[in-house]
């Protein structure tokens, strides 16, 4: 049985995450922490500690106290955020991830961190993306991202942690709202459908960005963490997506249950032009190929299950 730190596990994968790990490897077996401490279930239903990802030493003493032998390191800001505040960004991004790795390589465990579609630029091939291509972001996030994977690759090579991870596309969930990030309004139109039968998209018509419904991330993270090192070509990090959707396609697939919807656009120049730099459709084919990497919502299928749960949240 695993024994897992998560770090960042009040964001909005992390407290789906924490629930999915505990209902699959017991409660008492997953050690939740964050910088911040809310009232809940990540912090009721099992160990939870506050923990600031810059604090190497307090990581440390909670991994070692804890016994653990898997880190899941969550935390970090997203790309709107991190090019507000660059500084910042690569302060935490890089600072945490170091830290998390050198727990890691101290104490043997094996080590999940997500990369991103952010970790792409604007020469990156735009369709199909490649598993391994030209990779030259021109965001902070995305430099945080490709040093991230180089940097996880390193602790690989050259001390034998088993790092993995995941270049995760823009996650749609309705658990716990994204914050900070690009892809955000693809979850914001959801409960705007269900509050008003009507959003304003900050990202313009016509442009195409990855995205994935949360349960089939968070099963990707446990098949990829489970998947027999042998297999694995890569490491850091696997393309994943499920559907490739501009606002006009969920605004669609949200008319199929509230005909009436509507949609219109103001575009935020700033989150605009990272939307562009990024690809329109990634190729998740070496993640097939190696693990069995499987998405089972598409964007119709996704629609109708978060249009359920909002309404009954
Ligand atoms: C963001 O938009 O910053 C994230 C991501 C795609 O990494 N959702």
């Amino acid at each position: 049985m695993k024994k897992i730190l998560l770090t960042g596990a009040l964001g909005q994968i992390g407290s789906e995450l924490t629930a999915k790990l505990r209902s699959v490897y017991g409660s008492d077996n997953v050690i939740a922490t964050d910088i911040r401490e809310t009232d809940s279930h990540v912090v009721h239903n099992g160990p939870f500690e506050k923990l600031d990802v810059t604090d190497a030493e307090k990581m440390f003493d909670i991994a070692k106290k804890n016994n653990v032998d898997t880190i899941i390191h969550l935390a970090a800001l997203l790309s709107a955020t991190a090019e507000k505040k660059p500084l910042l960004a690569w302060n935490l991004n890089m600072g945490g991830l170091v830290n998390a790795l050198e727990t890691a390589r101290e104490l043997d465990c094996q080590f999940f961190t997500p990369s991103s579609i952010g970790a792409f630029g604007p020469t990156t091939p735009k369709n199909s993306t490649p598993q391994d291509t030209i990779m030259r972001p021109t965001t902070m996030y995305g430099v945080n991202k490709v040093s991230g994977e180089l940097l996880s690759d390193y602790y690989f090579q050259k001390f034998g942690v088993d790092t993995r991870g995941l270049r995760f596309p823009g996650l749609i969930s309705y658990e716990t709202l994204p914050g900070g990030g690009t892809t955000d309004y693809a979850v914001e139109i959801y409960y705007e459908a269900i509050k008003n039968n009507a959003y304003t998209s900050y990202i313009g018509e016509g442009t195409h960005m990855d995205m994935m419904y949360m349960p089939d991330a968070l099963q990707a993270i446990i098949d990829l963490m489970e998947a027999d090192p042998s297999k694995l070509e890569h490491r850091n990090s696997f393309n994943v997506s499920a559907m490739s959707i501009a606002p006009e396609d969920a605004a669609s697939a949200i008319r199929v249950h509230q005909p009436d919807f509507k949609l219109d656009y103001d575009v935020d120049p700033v989150r605009q032009a990272i939307a562009e730099s990024w690809p329109d459709a990634i190729d998740s084919s070496a993640a097939k190929a190696e693990w069995g990497f499987k998405a089972n919502f598409d964007l119709a299928k996704m629609t109708a299950d978060m249009l359920d749960k909002l309404k009954t949240k």
